[in-house]
């Protein structure tokens, strides 16, 4: 009796104190700073977020500049942001995506391959490069990923949707800070300049500048893994300009409509580029002298 008695006092104890534990709540899926998107949202995912933007009804504000100290002559590195992490950064990366001409080959509609008999691509590329086909009617450009290269063919990682022809330009595209940042959703658009050079890292060590224009307010600083080699063998992010713009519900001149996750913008306003003019970010950050308030 005194086991089930001291039983007892134990399971009214627990009862007593069961929600302090015990408290579960729903992590929505995705990442509801996604530019222009909307995403699930409240205590039961049920509701959506808006797209968000700056109020440019306020002035003197700043997009936030972070810079990347860099030191090395070898190697590659990759950046962190919100979760989200870049493939590989090659040490000499180029601040933008550059291209150079590898030759023509012939592509196939929905092939995977671009084959050439004058033209010895594994000179040059490899898996995981990136390589731009310019049709030679100039009507189409497109950028494919590098799966494998032969002497005269390359194949993609999937089917090349352009039309059969002879005489396509193949380019190799140049590995870029700016494009490595852009693949992330978790990033929308940013400008990327270094101190000094053509390459991210130097061994002297080169400043890369990102410059976040579409990504508002005061934002978590990137984070750094290093491989890289030669130099002082570092790389180094640091905070240039804090972000001060508003990264507001549609843009402070909407109305978010919770069923849908689309921003009902006020008379007047309508959806932005980001940058204050009409664009396609559905977040009421531009001026509209024609609206009369319909869905961004
Ligand atoms: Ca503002």
């Amino acid at each position: 009796m005194f086991c089930l008695s001291f039983l007892f006092f134990l399971c009214v104890c627990e009862q007593a104190t069961w929600g302090a534990d015990k408290l579960f709540g729903c992590m929505c899926d995705g990442q509801n700073w996604l530019e222009g998107g909307s995403d699930s949202s409240g205590y039961d995912c049920a509701s959506k977020t808006c797209p968000t933007g700056d109020d440019i009804n306020t002035l003197q504000q700043r997009d936030e500049v972070q810079s990347v100290f860099c030191s090395a002559t070898g190697g590659s590195f990759t950046l962190t942001f919100r979760d989200q992490t870049t493939k590989a950064i090659p040490w000499n990366a180029k601040n933008m995506g550059e291209w150079y001409a590898l030759g023509t080959g012939t592509v196939t509609k929905y092939s995977a391959v671009v084959t050439s008999t004058n033209v010895d691509f594994s000179a040059s590329i490899g898996a995981g490069d990136l390589v731009n086909l310019y049709s030679n009617s100039g009507t189409d450009t497109r950028n494919y990923t590098v799966a494998s290269v032969a002497a005269s063919a390359v194949t993609m990682t999937e089917a090349i949707g352009m039309n059969t022809e002879t005489l396509v330009k193949v380019r190799a595209v140049s590995p870029s800070v700016k494009t490595a940042l852009e693949d992330l959703s978790s990033i929308g658009t940013v400008n990327v300049t270094f101190s000094t050079g053509t390459a991210a890292c130097s061994s002297s060590g080169t400043y890369i500048h990102v410059g976040f224009v579409s990504n508002y307010g005061d934002l978590p600083l990137m984070t750094a893994t290093n491989s890289l080699t030669g130099g002082s063998d570092s790389v180094v992010v640091m905070e240039k300009v804090k972000g001060t713009k508003e990264n507001a519900e549609c843009s402070k001149h909407g109305e978010c409509h919770r069923d849908s996750g689309l921003c009902k913008c006020f008379d007047s306003w309508r959806s932005s580029n980001g940058q204050g003019t009409a664009g396609g970010r559905g977040d009421c950050g531009a001026r509209d002298w024609r609206s009369s308030g319909d869905f961004a």
